[in-house]
């Protein structure tokens, strides 16, 4: 085997040991408490497309996978794996970090006639930054359960640790709430183009939450406020400002064969920022209190996204008002807000987290709201458009995509930027994690986010995790090309319709 086998993200340090390649089959014991041996039964039988049995019981002499907990790895999701022929020992703190060991030993896997080979390798790995996240956007057009179910398992196979769902956007709302069930029967059945839209269940809801979360993911809904909101004046027209129709938007609207925005009438169009609650109503602030509410007891995890981004139909003192209120609010009811970075100009809670879509060369207005966050010691989320916006095109040809952030979006340009060199004056301390997001105005089925997704979600994945872009050899384009590559019979084997970009060095198997 070549020195480096074909690991992403690249772990800490991996050497090559003594011995003779581990054989992994079937009737491979497992060694390991019940939802270990569980887990490993899941992850290993997805990546081999094979049913693999992977027994609790086994002769003392066979070759074992054993997964055991020890208290001295640390954070959470770092472990260590030895393989040998011997057998391939797993040892982390708790069950992320075995999963996350029993990912790096998926991508080890090479199929022979007598088993699937692991080399004989000592790993010892640990992630860069806790929060490792990917942005689904429900809202331009629909996904079903089972869609996101799918993506959750391709984000825990690059060792990603949240889900944040962009549940509400002018074309459509797409979670149930009780209190409101007009948002559901009057603004879901939209989308771009004019297809059928559709929405979560409170049930379907927590299927995803309770999927991911035996995925060690968690899941961060957004609900866009206060622009973004158009389909809220499909249910309550009371509550949205007419729509703010200005020239940019006529000429694109005129360019794409698109009908404008119009009061009532459902939205299927691309447009962006002419959308507005109307903030100057306190039945607004009654609504967005019970929705957020509502959506707080629905969810576990910590984070309630209130979106922020793109008001242009909202008067900026106004903005600043409702970001202020309604960032204390989420808090008040034991969340930590997030916003997208537009937000830090205003004074919002404490404790809210921004979340930087700028460029990888930001300018001074983007730069600046996000140090806000910085000063106020909440912290950012890295979302370079032009890095890990992974509905940005390929290169001119792709079909699907868009081009707004610097251009179409290589998968060298998706690797080759460091979170801590964004923005000057934030620290990796300051730095949350970083989040790619697929935004899915030109995307409508699984085999579309696939395609957008793979390979560079694996770029931002080892951002994410990895430790800084140049720090050691490995990390870097040439030894990322490669790796990427060599996982090309491992994702057709989980069934993910990659985009088979020309920068990569595939190997067939
Ligand atoms: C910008 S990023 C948006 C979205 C679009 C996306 C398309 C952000 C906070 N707003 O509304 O869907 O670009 O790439």
């Amino acid at each position: 085997m070549t020195a480096h086998p074909a690991l992403v993200p690249l772990p800490r340090s991996v050497a090559v040991i003594e011995g003779d390649p581990f054989r992994l089959t079937a009737q491979t014991p497992v060694i390991a408490d019940p939802d270990a041996a569980a887990a490993a039964r899941r992850i290993l039988s997805t990546a081999t497309a094979q049913t693999l049995a992977l027994p609790a019981e086994a002769s003392p002499s066979s070759p074992a996978l054993t997964l055991s907990h020890t208290s001295d790895i640390a954070p959470p999701g770092a472990y260590r794996l030895v393989a040998a022929d011997t057998g391939v020992e797993i040892s982390a703190a708790g069950a992320e970090g075995l999963a996350a060991g029993l990912h790096t030993l998926a991508q080890l896997l090479t199929p022979t006639s007598e088993g699937w080979r692991v080399p004989a390798v000592r790993i010892d790995d640990a992630p860069r930054f806790a929060y490792r996240g990917l942005m689904l956007d429900v809202a331009r057009h629909f996904f079903p359960v089972a869609d996101v179910r799918a993506i959750i398992d391709r984000a825990a196979s690059l060792k990603l640790t949240h889900l944040h769902l962009h549940l509400t956007d002018d074309q459509g709302w797409r979670l149930q709430l009780r209190a409101h069930p007009a948002l559901t029967d009057a603004a879901s059945g939209s989308a771009i183009g004019g297809g059928p839209g559709g929405f979560y269940t409170q049930e379907d809801y927590r299927d995803i939450v309770a999927y991911a979360a035996a995925r060690h993911i968690t899941v961060v809904p957004e609900i866009d406020l206060p622009g973004h909101t158009h389909a809220v004046g499909l249910a309550y027209p009371h509550l949205a400002a007419d729509p703010v129709v200005t020239p940019e938007l006529v000429a694109e609207a005129a360019g794409r064969g698109e009908a404008l925005p119009a009061a009532g009438a459902p939205y299927t169009g691309l447009g962006v920022g002419f959308s507005s609650l109307r903030l100057d109503e306190e039945a607004t602030f009654d609504f967005v209190a019970d929705v957020l509410g509502e959506l707080a007891h629905l969810t576990p995890g910590p984070y309630l996204h209130l979106g922020g981004d793109e008001a242009f139909g909202t008067a900026a003192d106004e903005y600043d008002a409702f970001l202020s209120r309604v960032t204390q609010l989420v808090a008040d009811l034991g969340k930590v807000p997030v916003t997208w970075h537009d937000a830090g100009r205003a004074d919002v809670a404490p404790e809210t987290v921004g979340q930087y879509w700028g460029l990888t060369t930001p300018d001074a207005a983007g730069a600046d709201a996000a140090l806000a966050f910085v000063r106020r010691a909440s912290g950012v989320i890295l979302s370079p458009a032009d890095a890990v916006y992974l509905d940005m095109k390929y290169d001119d040809d792709t079909p699907r995509g868009l081009t707004w952030a610097g251009g179409p979006t290589s998968v060298r340009r998706a690797y080759e930027w460091d979170p801590v060199s964004v923005i000057d004056g934030i620290a990796d301390d300051d730095i949350v994690g970083v989040e790619a997001a697929v935004w899915t105005e030109t995307i409508d089925d699984l085999a579309g986010l696939d395609a957008m997704m793979f390979p560079r979600l694996a770029a931002a994945a080892e951002a994410a995790w990895s430790a800084p872009l140049g720090s050691t050899p490995e990390r870097s384009w040439e030894s990322f090309r490669r790796r990427v590559g060599g996982l090309g019979p491992l994702w057709r084997r989980q069934e993910i319709v990659f985009h088979p970009d020309r920068q990569i060095a595939w190997t067939g198997e």
